[in-house]
């Protein structure tokens, strides 16, 4: 099966989203995920200027050949923009693969793990009192494990909570990139509120998630760890960056809160030393950001060796070719733990008909032969690309750059 073509298709049904179609001489199609959140068209470039004239002619069933090719053969390694573009192309590769054998992708990773695929909602409120009915709104829709997050009093913004409550949270918007406000005291005063509040109210049946998204130092996230050991988290996320892999080391040290990091690593290298010296217990990369289900395969089989679990990013600027990739991988990876669910809008799911589904809390990637997405290219053409930025954030105090 020879690759005869391979276009990038940008389109924005609400946010943007970066797809790569290949097509072979066998008439079959493949479909990879090439979304990077606010940085789209340089992934777009990189695979118009750079892959596409290396993918025509190639024998799309070697997928492994190829990811190396692909991985070697730039001499830049790693980084989001690369590994994207290279997940893309490995993403539309299995696709191929599946379709060309008649099988829906986690066959031909393994075969299913489980019978289906936990997953998280998010619950967003700009206070606590919202927040709980929000957590009470998503397990009526019958999430069994829920993210929780609220607006911290005095603060004007904060990650995660969306402006009113008809919408969900988008971080990217058009223009240039709104400046939120950040002040620590403040958040770690008011978060082991909003989780006792919670338990009060939902009890212990519920798993309960948090994401700091990267504002901490690592002794202030020991601290919040701390504090919120009795309401007993599934996890908190992306406590303080991860750059430094040490930091973990010192959050770790004081609290046995689980910790979950991953969504903005591209390679098995960001993820070895906190996997190996077991300072982290949830692996959140996933398909689009870490290099494909090749790449991987590779990082959940080294977190397998260290009893840690994935827990694969699942927001909605993945687009749903991700989603349907990541639930494919979901279902077979043995040292699965959870699949973050954030449902797209009516126009992404009509761009990108799907096989997976939802139902009780959990997902299934489905039948269809492949990862089971496609695209409405017609459809795709009357949403044209909108520059987006996520925002940024400075502390309220003074002014000063903080992480976002
Ligand atoms: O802010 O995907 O866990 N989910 C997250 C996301 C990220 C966005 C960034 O593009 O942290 O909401
Ligand atoms: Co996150």
């Amino acid at each position: 099966m020879k690759i005869t073509g391979a276009r990038v298709i940008v389109c924005c049904p609400g946010r943007n989203f970066v797809t790569l179609k290949l097509e072979t001489d066998e008439g079959l199609t493949g479909l990879g995920d090439a979304s990077l959140n606010g940085r789209e068209l340089a992934v777009a470039a990189y695979l118009t200027e750079h892959l596409v004239p290396l993918l025509v002619g190639r024998d799309a069933h070697r997928i492994e050949d190829t990811w190396q090719y692909l991985y070697k053969g730039a001499y830049w390694r790693r980084g989001p923009v690369t590994m994207s573009a290279i997940a893309a192309v490995d993403t539309a590769l299995w696709d191929l693969k599946a379709k060309a054998a008649g099988m829906p992708l986690y066959q031909l990773l393994g075969g299913a793990s489980r019978e289906r695929v936990l997953v998280y909602a998010h619950a967003n409120g700009r206070d606590i009192a919202e927040t709980v009915d929000e957590v009470h709104r998503q397990a009526a829709l019958g999430y069994r494990a829920i993210r929780a997050q609220s607006g911290v009093p005095g603060l004007a913004k904060v990650y995660g909570v969306a402006a009113d409550r008809e919408h969900s949270y988008e971080p990217a918007t058009p223009g240039l990139p709104k400046e939120e406000d950040w002040d620590t005291a403040q958040y770690l005063r008011h978060t082991p509120k909003l989780f006792e509040a919670l338990r009060n109210a939902i009890g212990w049946e519920h798993e309960l998630l948090h994401d700091v998204h990267h504002r901490l130092t690592p002794i202030e996230a020991a601290r919040l760890g701390k504090d919120l050991e009795p309401f007993r988290l599934f996890w908190m996320e992306d406590a303080t960056p991860a750059e430094n892999p040490e930091a973990f080391r010192l959050i770790r040290q004081h609290t046995t809160t689980p910790l979950a990091v991953g969504e903005v690593f591209n390679t098995v290298w960001d993820c070895k030393p906190l996997i190996e010296q077991q300072l982290i217990d949830f692996i959140r990369t996933t398909v689009v950001h870490a290099g494909g289900i090749t790449h991987l395969r590779r990082i959940a089989d080294l977190a397998a060796l260290y009893q840690v679990r994935t827990g694969s990013h699942g927001a909605t600027d993945l687009s749903p070719v991700c989603m349907g990739a990541a639930l494919h991988f979901d279902l077979w990876v043995p040292n699965f733990g959870i699949q973050e669910h954030m449902p797209h809008n009516e126009a992404t799911d009509e761009v990108f008909p799907h096989a997976y589904r939802f139902d009780g809390g959990f997902m299934h990637p489905g039948e269809a032969p492949g990862h089971g997405v496609e695209i409405d290219e017609r459809l795709a053409a009357k949403y044209p690309y909108q520059r987006a930025y996520l925002p940024v954030n400075r502390l309220q105090r003074d002014g000063t750059l903080w992480d976002w």
